[in-house]
């Protein structure tokens, strides 16, 4: 078990990184996602995925990479409500919809 499964806490709010410059880490982080979205303490979280290092030329598009993820069925049978974002954490593409969905779920 997990920590996150045997927390004795409620989350109000999750960011979830997906490094999507490593392919081969690609299936790992989607089980890890489901597993995460299945604790207890999370359940009524508000969840952020982010795909992180999006300057990275050979990295997949947002569509292949929620297509691999299944991220609408994940989406759809999850408990919280999910947002997706795209991120360059070195150049700061997507910072503002990270701190835009900061502050949107902050008054939950
Ligand atoms: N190009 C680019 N590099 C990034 C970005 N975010 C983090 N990095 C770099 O990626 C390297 C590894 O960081 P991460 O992959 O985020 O961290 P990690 O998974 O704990 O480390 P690794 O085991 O090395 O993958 C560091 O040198 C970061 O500076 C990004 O958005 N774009
Ligand atoms: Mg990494």
């Amino acid at each position: 078990r997990s920590s996150v499964h045997s927390a004795s806490f409620q989350a109000c709010r999750l960011q979830f990184m997906v490094d999507s410059a490593n392919t081969t880490q690609i299936s790992s982080s989607c089980i890890q996602l489901l597993s995460v979205l299945s604790a207890e303490p999370l359940h009524t979280a508000s969840v952020l995925v982010i795909f992180n290092k999006r300057d990275l030329p050979c990295t997949m598009s947002l569509v292949e990479m929620m297509s691999l993820f299944r991220m609408d069925d994940i989406i759809a049978s999850a408990t919280q409500p999910i947002t997706t974002v795209e991120l360059s954490a070195r150049s700061g593409q997507g910072l503002q919809e990270v701190l835009g969905w900061l502050d949107s779920t902050l008054t939950d």
